[in-house]
C-alpha cells in the first residue's frame, strides 16, 4: 500500500455533498474523481436534454465540491486520452495520482455495480463500495420485509415507511387523518385551464451548460429529443429554487389532479423533481418533511400532502427495493410473451392518437412526461398492443431525464408492461378510450371517435383493450380484479365480439 491519497469516485448520480464516500474523508488526503465517459452517454442512446442536464450538473458540482475544499480530478467526455469507461478511466486516474485505495457508492445499476465490483481484483488495492444511504429502506431491509410476505403490496411497505419515518403520523403513532391513503380522494377529471395554474420556473442555461448543450447536438445528434426547450435546474441551489415554487405553486392541488391530463399542459400540478431527486441534487427525506410542514402549518390538505409523500417513500423505496432484490435477470422477463416490435411514432409523435402525439410530442421537447401519462397512455398503449416489454423499456430509459435503471425498469416492465406477472400490481393497468377521455381533454380534438369500438373512425385503445385480455385469457382469467371485463366480454353479442377482434387485428397489422 502506497502513502498517497485516497481516491474517490462520484458518479453521475451522486451528486450529494455528503454522499457516502465522502462523508468520512479526509479533505486533505483524497482526491475526488469525476467522469464524463462515453459508456454512461451511450450505452442507452438518452434523450439529449438528459444528456445535457447530467453532465451540466456533474460540472456544477464539482465547482462546489471544489468551494468546500476538495481537491477534484474532473475528466470531460472530450478530453482526447479519455478511454469511455469508469473502469479505464480509474484505471488512469490510479496512474495518475498512485492512491492508497479507492472509494466508491454503490451504483444504481446491476451493469455499473458489476464495474465497480470488479475493481478491488482489477486494481490489486482496497476498493471500499460505500452503501447509498440516500434512500430510506436498505437493501437488507426491503429483503426482510419481501422475504416475510407471500404477497407484496406497496401499500403495506408504504405503511412501514410512515412508521419509521413519523411522517404524517400521530403522536399516538396513528395515520393522520384517520387513514392512511386518501387516493381516493385524488382522481378528479382534469380543471378548466386558467390563469392561477402553476408554472415550473424555466432555468435559462449559464454558460456552462451552453457549452454542453453545442457538444450534445453534435456528438448526440442521432438521440431522440430537442434541447432549445431546455429549462433544467443544475445546481443545487436551482433545484431548491424549483423545489420551493412547487411547494407554494402546486403541492396544494397536487392530489386533486395527479391523474389529469390536459392538452398542450405537460406539467399541471406535478413537482418536476424527480431528475433533481435521481441525481442527488434534492434529498427525498427533507423534501417530505417541508411537504408535511406545510400540511401541519394548514397550507396544504391532507390528501396532497399524503399524495405526495407515498409517491416518494412509498413508491420510490418501493420499486428500487423490487430491483436490487429480483436481480439482473428482471430485464428479461415477459410474462405474457409480447413481441410486437415498438411502433416507428414512440420515436417521433406522429401518429392520430392524439393522446399519445401529446405525451410523446412532450417526450421529446421535455424528456418529461407525468406518471399518469407514462402508465396510462404510452405505457398502457404498449400493454394493449403486445409490445415486446424489454424494447419498452429501453425506450423508457432513453426518453426521460430521471430515468436510471434502478427506478425506470420495476415501473416499466413490472408496472406498466405487468412482465413481471404482478409484482408491482395486482392488475395491469390496461383500459380503453374511455378512461382517457375522462381524464383528459385529448379526446375532443383526435380524428379517432372514443365512443366507437369498430369501424374507420374507431377509437385504437378501444379494440385492442378487449384483444389484451382475450390474447391473454389463459394467463389473466383467473385475476378476481378482472373478473368483471371478463364477465362483459362474455355478454357481448358473438358477430360484436368477432368485428371487434378483426378491427384489433387490423390496427395492430398497421403498425408494422
Ligand atoms: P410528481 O408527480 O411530482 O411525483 C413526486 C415524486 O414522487 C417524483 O418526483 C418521484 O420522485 C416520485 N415518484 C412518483 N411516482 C413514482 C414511481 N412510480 N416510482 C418512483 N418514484 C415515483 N420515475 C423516475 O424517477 N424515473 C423513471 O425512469 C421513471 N420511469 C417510469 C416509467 C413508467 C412506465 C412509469 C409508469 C413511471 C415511471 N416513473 C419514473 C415514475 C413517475 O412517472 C415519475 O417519477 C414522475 O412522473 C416524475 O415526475 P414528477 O417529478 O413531476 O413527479
Ligand atoms: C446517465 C449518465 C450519463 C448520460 N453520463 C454520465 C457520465 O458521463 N458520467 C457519470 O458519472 N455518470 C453519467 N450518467 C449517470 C450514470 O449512468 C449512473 O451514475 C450509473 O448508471 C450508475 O448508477
Ligand atoms: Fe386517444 Fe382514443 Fe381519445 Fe384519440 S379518441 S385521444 S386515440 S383515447
Amino acid at each position: 500500500m502506497t502513502d498517497g491519497p485516497f481516491l474517490i469516485a462520484v458518479l453521475g448520480d451522486q451528486l450529494t455533498p455528503d454522499i457516502a464516500a465522502l462523508r468520512h474523508a479526509d479533505k486533505a488526503n483524497s482526491i475526488v474523481l469525476m467522469m464524463e465517459v462515453a459508456d454512461e452517454t451511450t450505452y442507452v442512446k438518452h434523450h439529449k436534454a438528459k444528456i445535457a442536464f447530467i453532465l451540466s450538473a456533474m460540472r456544477h458540482h464539482a465547482d462546489a465540491l471544489r468551494m468546500a475544499g476538495w481537491t477534484v480530478d474532473y475528466v470531460r467526455l472530450d478530453d482526447p486520452a479519455n478511454q469511455g469507461s469508469f473502469t479505464a478511466e480509474v484505471a488512469r486516474a490510479i496512474e495518475r495520482h498512485d492512491p492508497r485505495a479507492v472509494h466508491v457508492t454503490e451504483a444504481g445499476e446491476w451493469r455499473v455495480r458489476a464495474m465497480l465490483e470488479s475493481w478491488a481484483t482489477r486494481f490489486a488495492m482496497p476498493v471500499t463500495i460505500h452503501e447509498d444511504d440516500r434512500f430510506l429502506c436498505s437493501h437488507a431491509e426491503f429483503d426482510s420485509w419481501a422475504v416475510a410476505r407471500k404477497q407484496w403490496r406497496m401499500e403495506y411497505f408504504y405503511r412501514a415507511m410512515r412508521r419509521k419515518t413519523g411522517l404524517l403520523m400521530t403522536q399516538d403513532g396513528k395515520p393522520e387523518g384517520g387513514e392512511w391513503n386518501y387516493d381516493a380522494e385524488n382522481r378528479k377529471p382534469p380543471p378548466q385551464r386558467d390563469l392561477l395554474m402553476p408554472r415550473p420556473i424555466r432555468f435559462r442555461p449559464d454558460r456552462v451548460t451552453q457549452a454542453i448543450m453545442t457538444m450534445v447536438e453534435v456528438r448526440f445528434a442521432e438521440h431522440i429529443g430537442r434541447l432549445d426547450q431546455f429549462h433544467f435546474a443544475v445546481t443545487r441551489e436551482e433545484a431548491l429554487r424549483q423545489q420551493t415554487r412547487f411547494l407554494d405553486e402546486a403541492l396544494p392541488r397536487f392530489g386533486d389532479y395527479q391523474d389529469a391530463m390536459l392538452t398542450d399542459e405537460p406539467f399541471l400540478w406535478h413537482s418536476i423533481l424527480s431528475p433533481y431527486i435521481n441525481a442527488g441534487l434534492l434529498d427525498p427525506l427533507d423534501l417530505c418533511r417541508a411537504v408535511e410542514k406545510r400540511y401541519r402549518e394548514g397550507k396544504v390538505p391532507l390528501n396532497c400532502a399524503e399524495g405526495f409523500i407515498r409517491q416518494i417513500i412509498g413508491w420510490r423505496e418501493y420499486v428500487r427495493g423490487v430491483y436490487w432484490h429480483e436481480g439482473p435477470d428482471y430485464a428479461q422477463r415477459n410474462a405474457l410473451g409480447a413481441s410486437r416490435d415498438l411502433p416507428a411514432f414512440y420515436w417521433t409523435g406522429d401518429t392520430d392518437m392524439h393522446c399519445m402525439a401529446q405525451a410523446i410530442g412532450q417526450t421529446i421537447d421535455h424528456g418529461y412526461a407525468h406518471h399518469i401519462q407514462r402508465l396510462m397512455i404510452t405505457g398502457n398503449f404498449a400493454l394493449i398492443a403486445g409490445i415486446d416489454p424489454f424494447q419498452v423499456h429501453v425506450w423508457y430509459l432513453e426518453v426521460y431525464a430521471d430515468a436510471y435503471e434502478w427506478v425506470e425498469l420495476p415501473n416499466t416492465l413490472g408496472m406498466s408492461q405487468f412482465a413481471d406477472g404482478g409484482l408491482l400490481g395486482s392488475k395491469p393497468y390496461a383500459a380503453g378510450g374511455a378512461y382517457i377521455n375522462r381524464m383528459s381533454d385529448y379526446c375532443g380534438s383526435c380524428r379517432y371517435d372514443v365512443k366507437q369500438r369498430v369501424g374507420e373512425n374507431a377509437c385504437p385503445f378501444n379494440a385492442l383493450y378487449w384483444d389484451f385480455l382475450i390474447r391473454n385469457e389463459n394467463k389473466l382469467a383467473r385475476n378476481p380484479r378482472l373478473a368483471m371485463p371478463y364477465r362483459n366480454w362474455e355478454r357481448m353479442a358473438e358477430e360484436d365480439r368477432a368485428a371487434t377482434r378483426k378491427q384489433a387485428a387490423r390496427f395492430l397489422d398497421s403498425l408494422a
